[in-house]
């Protein structure tokens, strides 16, 4: 039964108020910067901002947004990010992510590691989210 939890643990995680679905983090090494994506879905009546995310995984953790300007792409951090009720706020590469910068450990394939969003209203939500190989 614990392990059946635990495998459910990987693909949906909630606090009542904010669903997390679809988590992983990107595969990288020890002092590298990766990033962590998932979709947020606000599942309560009110509006809510997820306003800071952290992890012991990287010495830095930071809301980004991809952008582009004169055909080139680079990221800057996104500050506060509202989501409306119902809504789904994806966090996916060439977008918004949550970017783990300097980490502490090699990140590799299988692997489990754990970040948290706050929100406002919902408070904090950890999230364990699968490391995978993945170029999207
Ligand atoms: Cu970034």
């Amino acid at each position: 039964m614990l392990y059946f939890l635990s495998i459910l643990f990987l693909f949906f995680q909630t606090n009542g108020k904010i669903n997390i679905e679809n988590q992983w983090i990107r595969n990288a090494g020890k002092g590298m910067n990766t990033a962590f994506f998932a979709d947020v879905k606000n599942i309560s009546t009110k509006t809510d901002t997820l306003y800071k995310v952290a992890s012991s995984l990287a010495r830095l953790v930071q809301v980004h947004e991809t952008y582009e300007e004169n055909g080139m792409m680079g990221m800057r951090e996104a500050g506060n990010l509202e989501i409306k009720s119902s809504e789904t706020l994806k966090l996916k590469p060439r977008s918004f992510h949550v970017m783990l910068i300097g980490l502490k450990k090699d990140l590799k394939e299988g692997q489990i590691g754990e970040v948290t969003l706050f929100f406002k209203h919902a408070g904090a939500v950890k999230v364990k989210a699968r490391v995978k190989n993945m170029i999207e």
